[in-house]
């Protein structure tokens, strides 16, 4: 398989993260949208990372899509996402409020970087970052309580946590200081030292 995209981007990297937890092997290749669209177009109509190739050539896209099939074939056991119920359902709204602060850390960033600074619209930027920061005091919350988000065992809803975390830790640091979330620095800390975590730093360049 081919994972297209950098880990820079949080969807990506969560993607890897996934199939680093689930042993199955994949190639990457580290297009990003700013600089590779072209080459992006080929393979995503709407020029977006993460897409996944599979072996037979067929083409995956969005981070969401791509971890329900990567779930499906190697999740079997269903450690990373409860088969159904209760349980999954807390999964999956923990995993959706990481998904969330992804989705408006990159905001945050793009008005920020990608547009000309006389074009920046400071009150939108406060609250994209206000969503961001009450997504990471709901995880915070959910992380004092045990050793994982949920359960007794390491879920998409940590995946998703930690990736978020450690992205908003690059792309607006200021959002983090005085550690106003410690509970889900801890949990960032503990899963930094997983290969599927430690493997997957965005290292530029
Ligand atoms: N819902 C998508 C979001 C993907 C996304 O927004 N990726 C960003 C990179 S971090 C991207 O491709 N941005 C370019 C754009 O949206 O124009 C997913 O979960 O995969």
């Amino acid at each position: 398989m081919q994972l297209i995209g950098r880990n820079l981007s949080p969807f990506v990297r969560r993607t890897s993260v996934i199939l680093k937890l689930l042993d199955l092997p994949y190639e990457q290749r580290g297009l990003s949208t700013a600089d590779d669209a072209e080459e992006i177009a080929k393979i995503n109509p709407v020029v977006r990372v993460p897409s996944l190739i599979l072996d037979d050539g067929e083409c995956l896209i969005d981070s969401n899509a791509i971890i329900d099939h990567l779930l499906e074939v190697g999740d079997t056991g269903h450690q990373l996402l409860p088969a159904g119920g209760a349980d999954r359902r807390a999964v999956l709204r923990l995993a959706a409020i990481g998904h969330g602060v992804m989705e408006k850390g990159v905001a945050s960033s793009y008005e920020r970087n990608r547009r000309p600074k006389e074009l920046v619209y400071d009150d939108w930027v406060k609250m994209v970052e206000g969503q961001v920061a009450g997504g990471l005091a709901a995880l915070n919350e959910a992380a004092s309580s045990g050793d994982y988000l949920h359960g007794d065992h390491l879920t998409l809803a940590d995946v998703n946590a930690v990736v978020a975390y450690d992205f908003v830790g690059i792309a607006a640091r200021y959002l983090l200081k005085d550690d106003p979330y410690p509970a889900l620095a801890a949990l960032a800390q503990r899963c930094g030292g997983l290969p599927a975590f430690a493997d997957t730093v965005f290292k530029p360049g």
